[in-house]
């Protein structure tokens, strides 16, 4: 039997015969792009559009180099030092298979962290032309409500005050800029890759807000200077589990301390707008077309929207799973249902898209067997989610008098999962989200006051002054904290 090989670049040659790996040079690659937040989903995307690229011959001037910005980033710092930056995709198909790949498109990675100066130095270097990002929607420091920008973040202080040692990313930002500046270098493109609508416009926004404290002369320079696409994009990249770290060792012989695994669907719309140059992305399937928004929107109330009412609805229910819930029939009409009755209407024609297959498709990617997409990875973080994916529909539909009784009935369910804690069981839920505290305050207060959980501004903006919703809400309260029995009141509705 032949025995695993550890993934690193002098190994390459003995992991071909296992998969496929880079057929480029990584040594001689030049640094075009510096990617803050290297979690699986920019492995599984960016990455991945940028390895096929290097595949095909071209794109030697856009090695990435990856930042982590986050204490929690050490161990994929140490692990990428140990495999030289290297790493296996694992593509899952429904039908069972698994494509793995070796992916080489990030050379180096840095933490900002520890050593913040590399960093800054790294970004200021005259070779990157891209600053991209994947965040998170709960990393852009806004009010999501209402969009500000919050000064009153601890971190945030701090980088006002500390222009050369950053810890946030406006505070990298800023400063690389200044070098650039005055280095007399060209700025480069930020590339917001995160789910939040006009993603590029809210960062060059929250940007500028932020320069504008810190280093007043630099703003109008930024704001002349840097451009942000906004972008729309899609792949379903679950959290690795031990068991594909296994199943790659044991299946293909490889060690990886940390593959990345994912649906085989893939999606990247982009505008046009990179003021110091870009990788020809279209070559291997990029879209750039003069306005994401309405991708962007349909993508956010449909695919991520539908995400978090399978995710709160299914974790209440006790299904560990995106597939397990759409192996259970309510669960997929209920879906269906806010599909097409709360969710399609208010994104209007969309040009060269049929909604109708759009939403056929993305049933079925939920539904693929193989992706065990995990029920806690989509609740993490809704109260930065929650507000962009289903809040703003709620919203779009009460100006409307469009139906809002699925999406209510979610956040309704959203309230008792953060009181609680526990699913109908009565087993314990772990809540990860930035503002598990005082959700679970606010929700807590439910049982004296029923609409306490949606009294908090910062989430729900003047819902709790809609009628219409907090009627419809109240009444889904009562039932949910009757017996948590949510699939009878899911079905009652259908
Ligand atoms: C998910 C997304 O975060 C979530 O709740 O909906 O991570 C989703 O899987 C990706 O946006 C797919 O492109």
């Amino acid at each position: 039997m032949k025995k695993s090989i550890q993934l690193n670049q002098a190994n390459l040659q003995q992991v071909e015969s296992r998969m496929p790996v880079p057929n480029y040079s990584r040594a001689s690659d030049k640094i075009g792009i510096v990617h803050i937040g290297v979690g699986g989903f920019h492995r599984a995307h960016l990455a991945y559009y940028l390895h096929q690229l290097k595949n095909k011959g071209e794109a030697s001037a856009w090695g990435i180099c990856g930042i982590g910005l986050r204490e929690a980033d050490t161990k994929l710092h140490d692990i990428f030092k140990n495999q030289d930056h290297l790493y296996t995709l694992l593509i899952k198909h429904p039908d069972g298979k698994i494509k793995p790949e070796i992916i080489g498109s990030i050379v180096d990675f840095k933490m900002g962290v520890t050593d913040p100066e590399p960093v800054i130095a790294r970004m200021a270097h005259a070779d990157t032309r891209i600053v991209s990002l994947t965040i998170t929607e709960g990393g852009y420091n806004f009010n999501p409500a209402t969009g500000a920008f919050n000064f009153d973040n601890p971190e945030i202080q701090k980088d006002l005050l500390h222009p050369n040692s950053p810890i946030t990313v406006y505070g990298f930002l800023t400063e690389a800029l200044k070098r650039r500046r005055a280095a007399g270098l060209p700025a480069f493109t930020i590339l917001s890759c995160d789910n939040i609508e006009h993603n590029g416009d809210m960062v060059r926004k929250m940007l500028l807000t932020f320069a504008k404290e810190q280093n007043p002369s630099l703003t109008k320079w930024i704001s002349e200077e840097v451009s942000f696409p906004n972008s729309m994009v899609d792949r379903i990249t679950p959290a690795t589990t031990p068991a594909d770290i296994e199943t790659l060792e044991q299946n293909f012989e490889v060690t990886d301390a940390w593959p990345v695994t994912c649906e085989p669907f893939i999606q990247w719309v982009v505008e046009d707008e990179f003021i110091n140059g870009r990788p020809d992305f279209e070559k291997v399937g990029v879209q750039f077309v003069p306005d994401v928004g309405p991708y962007e929107k349909m993508k956010l109330r449909l695919l991520n929207a539908g995400h978090s009412v399978l995710g709160i609805l299914g974790a209440i229910h006790g299904h560990d799973t995106i597939n397990a819930c759409m192996g259970d029939e309510t669960f997929v009409s209920y879906l269906r249902a806010f599909l097409d009755q709360e969710a399609t209407l208010i994104l209007g024609n969309i040009e060269g898209i049929d909604l109708k297959d759009y939403k056929d498709s993305l049933l079925e990617r939920f539904a693929n067997p193989n992706i065990k997409d995990s029920v806690s990875r989509i609740c993490s973080e809704s109260s930065a989610k929650l507000p962009k994916f289903l809040i703003a529909t709620l919203h779009d539909n009460l100006a409307i008098e469009g139906s809002i009784k699925f999406a209510t009935l979610v956040i309704a369910a959203w309230c008792y999962y953060s009181d609680k804690g526990m699913d109908r069981h009565g087993h314990p839920i772990e809540i990860s989200d930035a503002m598990s505290t005082e959700l679970h305050q606010a929700a807590k207060q439910t049982i004296s006051d029923p609409l306490a959980f949606i009294r908090q501004e910062d989430l729900f903006g003047n819902l709790i002054k809609k009628e219409r919703f907090t009627k419809l809400y109240a009444k889904a309260i009562q039932k949910i904290y009757r017996d948590a029995n949510i699939k009878e009141y899911m079905k009652e509705m259908i």
